[in-house]
C-alpha cells in the first residue's frame, strides 16, 4: 500500500475527517474572528503584498553594494513572523529578512543600503526610516507605503553567491555564521520549517489566529513578559495539528485547550525529532544543560540548532496559562455543546478589574519622547525579572507576581519640579490624554509640543530646570510608559509586604544599562492598590474596583 507520512514525533490521535458540525463551528470561528477585525480586507491584502512585491524589488536593487554590482547574484529577501504564516492583522507589520553573500558585510549594509533605497523610492513612500544597527539583532525598521516594515540582514560566509533559489531550511546554510547572523536566519528557518510540518496550513491559520486573538485578550502573550510569543503559540498550535491531521480550524482549536492542560510539562512541545549538535551549535538538550531542565513549559523550535521558545516562562506566568487553559477548555465544550458563543471565549481578561487586590506600578519616567521609548525597551526587557525575583525571593507576604502585557504611554502637563517628582512618582494629576494633548497643541499657537518640551515661536526650550524657574507661565510636557505587576498575597490573614530587596536589584538593573541616561530618566516601582489604579488601564464598559466602604458596626 501507499506509505503514509507521519506528522511529527508519534501517530496521530485522530484521523477523522470533519463532520458537518464541525464545519459549522469552523464557520462561525471565522466569522468571530471577523468581527474581532482579525483578517486583513482582501484590499488590504492586495495592497500588502503589492507592497511586499514593490519593496523586495527595490531592497534588492539597493543591496547591490558596488562591491557586488557586477554581479546579479547579489542577495534576495525573505519573510517571517505572522505575515510569513500567514497569520497577520491589518496592523501587523512585514518581517523581512535580506541575505546576502558573504563580500557584504554587516557594516556595508548599514552603510549603503538606506541612501540607496531611499536614492530610488518616491520620499514620501517611506513615512518612517529608523536603522538600529547595535541592536541584539540589528535592524531597519520602517514605514514603506504605510506598511510597516521590520528588515533584517545576513551575510552567508559559505556563499560567494545568492539567488532566489537558495532554500533557508538548509541545513548547510548556518554554517560558519556568527551569533548575530544566527540569530537573524532563525526567523525565517523556523518559520519556514513549521510551514512544513503542518498537515493542513487553513486548518493551522485559523487555529493559529484564534490563539494570538485568545492569548491577547487573557493577557497571556508575549515571552518578553513570561509568556509564549508569536512563534511559541503557532509551534504549540501546530502540535495539535499533526495529532489531528484533517481536522478544521475550529477543531483543532477545541482540541488544543484540553492538550495544553494536560499535557505533562515539562516534556517538551515539538514537531521533529530534535537534530543532534553539530557545526558547534547547541542544541536544547535537558539532559545535558542545567538551564534547558530549568524550562517549565518547553516548546521547542523545529529549525536546526533547536531552542526552547518558551525560556521565560515562570512559576507564575505557568500557573496563569494553565488556568486559562482549563477555563477555555470548559468554555469551548460549551460552545460544543451549543451553550456558550466564540464571543465568550475570546472575552477580555480582568487583570485590572478583578483578578488582583495589590499592583506594582513599574515607572520609567523620561523628560523626552525619544527617551521614553529608549527606556521603555530597556524596562519591558526587566519587568519579567523583577515578577521572578518577587516570586522566587520567597519575600514576605507575595505568593506571586504576573506582569502585565502591555505598557501605558502617557504625557504629563507639570508646572514645576515639585509637580514632575509627583509624575516619577506615579501621579496622574497631570496627566494629558491624547484629546488633551491635541487641544494643548491646538488652542495654543504659539506653544508647540514637540520631542518632550514646550518649543516657543520664539525659539526651543529644552531644559526642564530652567524652565521651571524662568518660565513660571510656560508648561512643562513630561512622558511615562507604565508596567503593572499584579500581586496575589497568600490566603489568610493580611500581613505587610517587603519587595524592597527584588525592587532594589531591579532598578540596580536598569540603572546601570548604557541606554540609562540619569540626568532625564528615572525609574520607580511603587504599590498602587486597584482602587487607584487610574482610568486609562480600563477599557469602556468596564467597572473600576471601589474603595470599599467600612461597615458600620
Ligand atoms: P505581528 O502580527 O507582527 O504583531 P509577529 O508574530 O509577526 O506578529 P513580530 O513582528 O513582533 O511578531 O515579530 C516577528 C519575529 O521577529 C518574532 C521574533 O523572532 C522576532 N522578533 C520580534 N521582536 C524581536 C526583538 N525585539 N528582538 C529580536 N527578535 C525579535
Ligand atoms: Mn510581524
Ligand atoms: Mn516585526
Amino acid at each position: 500500500g501507499q506509505k503514509k507520512k507521519q506528522w511529527g514525533v508519534t501517530n496521530p490521535i485522530s484521523e477523522a475527517h470533519p463532520s458537518s458540525s464541525d464545519l459549522a463551528l469552523n464557520d462561525s470561528l471565522i466569522e468571530a474572528l471577523k468581527a474581532q477585525n482579525n483578517f486583513e480586507t482582501p484590499e488590504g491584502q492586495n495592497r500588502r503584498d503589492k507592497v511586499v512585491e514593490e519593496f523586495v524589488r527595490r531592497a534588492c536593487k539597493a543591496k547591490r553594494l558596488p562591491a557586488s554590482a557586477a554581479d546579479n547574484a547579489g542577495g534576495c529577501i525573505f519573510t517571517f513572523g505572522s505575515y510569513n504564516l500567514g497569520v497577520h492583522g491589518p496592523t501587523s507589520d512585514i518581517d523581512t529578512l535580506c541575505v546576502v553573500p558573504k563580500h557584504i558585510n554587516m557594516e556595508d549594509f548599514f552603510a549603503h543600503f538606506p541612501p540607496t533605497f531611499k536614492e530610488m523610492t518616491n520620499e514620501e513612500d517611506i513615512t518612517e526610516f529608523n536603522p538600529v544597527s547595535e541592536a541584539y539583532v540589528p535592524i531597519i525598521k520602517m514605514e514603506y507605503l504605510g506598511v510597516s516594515i521590520d528588515l533584517i540582514f545576513a551575510s552567508l560566509p559559505t556563499r560567494s553567491s545568492v539567488t532566489s533559489e537558495l532554500k533557508l531550511t538548509d541545513k548547510d546554510v548556518i554554517r560558519g555564521l556568527d551569533d548575530t547572523g544566527m540569530r537573524s536566519v532563525n526567523g525565517t528557518r523556523v518559520s519556514n520549517e513549521l510551514r512544513e510540518l503542518v498537515p493542513q496550513i487553513k486548518a493551522f491559520r485559523h487555529a493559529t489566529r484564534a490563539i494570538k486573538l485568545w492569548s491577547n485578550q487573557r493577557a497571556i502573550y508575549g515571552a518578553v513578559f513570561g509568556f509564549p510569543g508569536g512563534v511559541a503559540w503557532a509551534i504549540m498550535v501546530a502540535r495539535i495539528c499533526q495529532l489531528y491531521p484533517f481536522a478544521c480550524g475550529a477543531t483543532v482549536l477545541m482540541k488544543f485547550f484540553n492538550l495544553m492542560m494536560k499535557w505533562p510539562w515539562p516534556r517538551p512541545v515539538m514537531l521533529k525529532t530534535i537534530e543532534e549538535s553539530s557545526l558547534g551549535l547547541k542544541v536544547w538538550n535537558p539532559q545535558l544543560y542545567n538551564g534547558d531542565r530549568a524550562h517549565l513549559m518547553p516548546v521547542i523550535t523545529p529549525a536546526f540548532p533547536s531552542m526552547c521558545s518558551t525560556h521565560t516562562i515562570m512559576q507564575g506566568t505557568m500557573q496563569v496559562m494553565m488556568q486559562e487553559f482549563k477555563r477555555a477548555d470548559e468554555i469551548v465544550g460549551a460552545i460544543h455543546a451549543g451553550k456558550k458563543s466564540w464571543s465568550d471565549l475570546f472575552e477580555r481578561h480582568t487583570f485590572f478589574t478583578k483578578d488582583h487586590k495589590y499592583y506594582l506600578s513599574v515607572i520609567a519616567f523620561a523628560q523626552t519622547k525619544d527617551g521614553r521609548e529608549k527606556l521603555k525597551g530597556l524596562v519591558q526587557s526587566k519587568v519579567r525579572l523583577l515578577a521572578k525575583g518577587i516570586e522566587e525571593g520567597g519575600e514576605v507576604g507575595v505568593e506571586s507576581a504576573r506582569p502585565y502585557i502591555k505598557a501605558f504611554e502617557r504625557v504629563h502637563r507639570c508646572k514645576n519640579q515639585d509637580e514632575i517628582d509627583r509624575v516619577k512618582q506615579g501621579s496622574m494629576a497631570y496627566y494629558l490624554d491624547a484629546v488633551e494633548v491635541a487641544k494643548l497643541a491646538a488652542s495654543n499657537p504659539a506653544l508647540e509640543v514637540t520631542n518632550g518640551a514646550i518649543v516657543t515661536t520664539n525659539g526651543a526650550v529644552t531644559d526642564i530646570v530652567k524652565k521651571d524657574e524662568e518660565m513660571e507661565d510656560r508648561e512643562i510636557i513630561v512622558y511615562t510608559s507604565v508596567f503593572y505587576i499584579g500581586l496575589t498575597l497568600p490566603p489568610g490573614p493580611a500581613r505587610s509586604i517587603d519587595i524592597s530587596f527584588p525592587v532594589a536589584d531591579f532598578v540596580r538593573f536598569v540603572k546601570g544599562a548604557t541606554d540609562f541616561d540619569e540626568n532625564s530618566m528615572e525609574v520607580r516601582v511603587v504599590h498602587t492598590r486597584n482602587h487607584d489604579l487610574p482610568a486609562d488601564v480600563f477599557q469602556p464598559g468596564e467597572t473600576r474596583p471601589e474603595k470599599k466602604k467600612k461597615e458600620k458596626k
